[in-house]
């Protein structure tokens, strides 16, 4: 378990050093937060000389590398991880310990590294940490926004958002590469040249910023491996000539200017949500452009023939987002390199891979060509021969049929359709679980599957299982580890071995009465931010999440309101007392989504304060739900609410994390749901629903009428007659009418409960009431619950990134010795 070149005493030192450089304090003068920037460089310290190695390695070698191209990296801190994956987590303790320090409280002094929404941005964070424990090169490459995902604040109900400016104190981790610095131009013109007889195209009278990356280690499990995960930042370039310092040019580098200070401000808070704004091009552009200059400069270092660097490099796009790579690289190898657009195309094809993660339209990326031509000239030209040739294509496939290049053109209806592109340059397309890509096959990308079978395959997520297991739940792996060793550390398989112990009555005690620790710790950090008193022997209920209509929170606070009924009908009603608990950032133009918090707070403020229901019911609302506190939320589940309607959601990762911690699923058969419970079986899970064959049926045929449902159920009836009347909203009973809107009125959407939350409704009632007559037996439970932790060895984000490895990557893992 221990790192044996790890020595206490010198880390020690240099804790007690680096206060003093840093802050011309000692030791026990110093601050909580100085400790921690103390503790980190001394962590880093360790860190770096491997971090060289491992390059060292990967030139000697000659690697093939694989860029994940992605606009979120959601890391959330790194301090804690960093320290587990050097395996100096006793050590560092004991050593901050002996100065006077708790390093708990150390680490909640790291600001969330919170530069993603949510399940992609999170995705892309596992995957950077398996491939590093896995040993193979790598590069996660993305923008350093400036502000993160925004701070939730919750006011009088309401979401406010709060900006988050988490680089205030500096990133202890980050190194500045500065001689890595790069050009990245927008708009102007293209002007065409003829030279050796051939046709030459220059951009000019644009305008430019510098790229400059800032790198962070992204360290292996106890294998000496250190990764880089490369953030760009924009800095204005140095071209402000005063000798013509003219109207013009002034005004020029005051808008270069100004572009480079826009450009990483801030991330685009939208989950699942397409917006076409101008800024959000300008962002994918940049860490682009950037990203392939610099992965083309370094193959060039140490090689001669571009033609083949598709051999040494793999991109891997994390959704359309980063598309425009398939042009910038073609811009690269035609403009600068010369390569004819067969050749070219060679390259960019055998390099570039696709990941789908939705197949909700609102999500689908389409740029008007008016902007996508204004801001990327160059670019747009590539994209139209690309889209030329590609219509060639599909007509010698389907010749005559107009039809299909209407739905599979890249450019059209003045729009340029990102994935489309992504799936004409890259030789793979995945989706993220078995039913995702199996709907994108009949369903969504129909056409592209039928042209280009080949290319198309499935990649169901992971989670790690360092972070959501090993460093969000330490009383659980330490007893895991006691009982069948640390195998499962690295290689989550070995977790079924728990199998052996879930009919043992002493281990069902100990994994619950864990579990019960780990409710204590949450009801504490509810106590303190929440100032809501939770009952750690109640059934703790979680649905965490981005709010979106999709996942259907409004369905779990609907039956929150109709079990709230029942209790008042009925004061002895018999269940087991539960609590309801909710975390989610809606987008903040996302007007639904906010009502729909504030109805969760409102209803929570009615249950909460009636003494008469006993205690048995509680809601609670966690302000700012992110990756750090998500650490907690996990370990103290007993229930996970994966509630989307079937087929919207793509995988979900949440469902794997709650599942590695021991929560049963109370579910529908949608994303990786499927999976988990063929692992589980449907017997330690609670599954219901419409399946996602009926729900596409139904949005096919139009047959489905909720208002059929609000007349024939009175129970429904009832909660969304308390919408309307002010029974949580007296001071304003029209407050929450475009949720009951939503669910019934066919003008306030072009169809009414688009969900289909009434049509599950009832399925979903009765799931929970299984979920109350099941916890009551507490050996079954405690069986149960171990099940799912035994069984959720799939679901490591090692085996998704063995996966990719083997059919896309094709990547060599390597050996750091030190
Ligand atoms: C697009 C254009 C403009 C602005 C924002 C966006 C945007 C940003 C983020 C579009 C989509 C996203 C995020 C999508 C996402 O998180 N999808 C989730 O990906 C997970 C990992 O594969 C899956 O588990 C989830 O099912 C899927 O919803």
């Amino acid at each position: 378990m221990a790192n044996k070149g790890f020595d206490k005493e010198t880390f020690k030192k240099s804790v007690v050093d680096n206060v003093k450089n840093l802050y011309r304090r000692t030791i026990d003068e110093a601050t909580p937060n100085q400790v921690f920037q103390a503790v980190a460089y001394a962590v880093k310290d360790v860190i770096i000389d491997e971090w060289i190695a491992t390059h060292k390695e990967y030139e000697k070698k000659d690697v093939k590398t694989v860029y994940y191209l992605s606009m979120e990296f959601l890391m959330g801190r790194a301090l804690g991880n960093n320290i587990i994956n050097i395996r100096a987590r006793q050590e560092v303790r004991e050593a901050l310990d002996e100065l006077g320090f708790d390093l708990n409280v150390i680490e909640d002094q790291e600001p969330d590294a919170a530069l993603g929404n949510g399940g992609l941005g999170r995705l892309a964070a596992c995957f950077l940490d398996s491939l590093a424990t896995l040993g193979y090169p790598a590069y996660g490459c993305g923008i350093r926004y400036h502000y993160g995902m925004f701070k939730q604040k919750i006011e009088n109900g309401y979401q406010v958002e709060v900006p988050d400016n988490w680089l205030k104190d500096g990133n202890p981790f980050e190194v500045r590469r500065s001689e890595y610095a790069t050009e990245v131009r927008f708009g102007g013109y293209v002007r065409t040249v003829w030279e050796n007889g051939r046709e030459h195209f220059v951009q000019e009278g644009y305008q430019s910023v510098m790229a400059v990356p800032y790198d962070l280690p992204i360290v292996g499990y106890g294998n000496n491996v250190v990764n880089t995960l490369r953030i760009w930042d924009a800095q204005p370039i140095n071209t402000f000539n005063l000798d013509s310092f003219d109207k013009g040019d002034y005004q020029k580098a005051v808008e270069q200017e100004n572009l480079a200070k826009t450009i990483c401000d801030v991330l685009y808070p939208n989950d699942n949500h397409y917006a076409g704004k101008e800024l959000r091009l300008k962002q994918q552009y940049f860490f682009i452009s950037a990203s392939v200059q610099r992965a083309v400069s370094k193959y060039m270092e140490k090689h001669d023939d571009i033609r083949k660097f598709y051999e040494k490099n793999a991109f891997q796009l994390n959704d359309t987002h980063p598309t425009v790579a398939v042009a910038e690289l073609m811009r690269i190898l035609l403009d600068d390199y010369n390569l004819t657009w067969e050749e070219a195309w060679d390259v960019t094809t055998k390099t570039c891979a696709y990941t789908n993660h939705t197949i909700m339209a609102e999500a689908l990326e389409k740029w008007p060509i008016e902007l996508f031509s204004r801001l990327l000239p160059r670019i747009y030209q590539i994209v139209e021969e690309i889209n030329r040739r590609f219509i060639i294509e599909i007509q010698q496939k389907y010749p005559g049929n107009q039809e299909k290049i209407a739905k599979m053109a890249i450019i059209y209806d003045g729009q340029v359709k990102m994935a489309h592109m992504a799936i004409a340059g890259s030789f793979s397309v995945n989706g993220v679980a078995r039913l995702h890509t199996e709907i994108l096959e009949k369903q969504e990308l129909k056409d592209f599957y039928e042209m280009m079978p080949q290319k198309f395959n499935n990649k169901t997520n992971g989670i790690t299982q360092r972070r959501f297991l090993l460093h969000a739940n330490p009383l659980l792996a330490d007893w895991i580890t006691d009982k069948i060793g640390d195998e499962w550390i690295t290689d989550l398989s070995a977790i079924s071995k728990l199998k052996l112990y879930v009919d043992d009555e002493k281990c069902q005690h100990e994994f619950m009465n864990i579990k019960y620790q780990n409710k204590v710790r949450l009801a504490k950090y509810i106590k303190e931010h929440n100032g809501i008193d939770v009952d750690p022997r109640s059934i703790f209920d979680v649905q965490v999440k981005r709010l979106h209509e999709y996942k259907r929170q409004l369905m779990n606070i609907l039956h929150v309101m109709y079990l709230y009924n029942q209790l008042k009908d009925n004061p002895n009603l018999d269940m087991v007392p539960r609590t309801f608990i909710f975390g989610a950032k809606a987008a903040a133009g996302y007007k639904r989504a906010k009502l729909t918090i504030k109805l969760i707070n409102s209803v929570a403020d009615v249950i909460n304060n009636d003494k008469s229901i006993n205690g048995k019911l509680k809601v609670v609302f966690i302000e700012d739900y992110r990756v750090s506190n998500a650490e907690i939320i996990f370990a103290a589940a007993d229930v996970s609410e994966q509630i989307s309607t079937a087929s919207k959601e793509a995988s979900g990762t949440g469902n794997m994390k709650f599942m590695l911690n021991g929560a049963l699923t109370v579910g529908t058969m949608d994303g990786a749901n499927v999976e988990i419970v063929e692992e589980v079986g449907a017997e330690n899970a609670f599954i219901f629903g419409t399946s996602s064959d009926d729900i596409i049926r139904m949005e096919h045929d139009h047959s489905y009428d909720p208002m059929q449902i609000f007349n024939n159920d009175q129970d429904i009836r009832r909660v969304l007659m308390q919408l309307i009347n002010g029974y949580y909203a007296p001071y304003d009973p029209e407050l929450f009418r475009d949720i009951y809107n939503s669910l019934l009125n066919t003008l306030s959407s072009d169809r009414a409960d688009t969900y289909f939350i009434l049509k599950d409704f009832r399925m979903y009632a009765d799931a929970q009431k299984r979920v109350d007559e099941a916890y009551r037996d507490e050996q079954w439970w405690a069986k149960a619950a171990m099940l799912n932790t035994a069984c959720s060895g799939k679901f490591s984000s090692d085996r998704t990134i063995e996966e990719y490895v083997r059919d896309i990557w094709h990547l060599d893992k390597v050996k750091v010795e030190l």
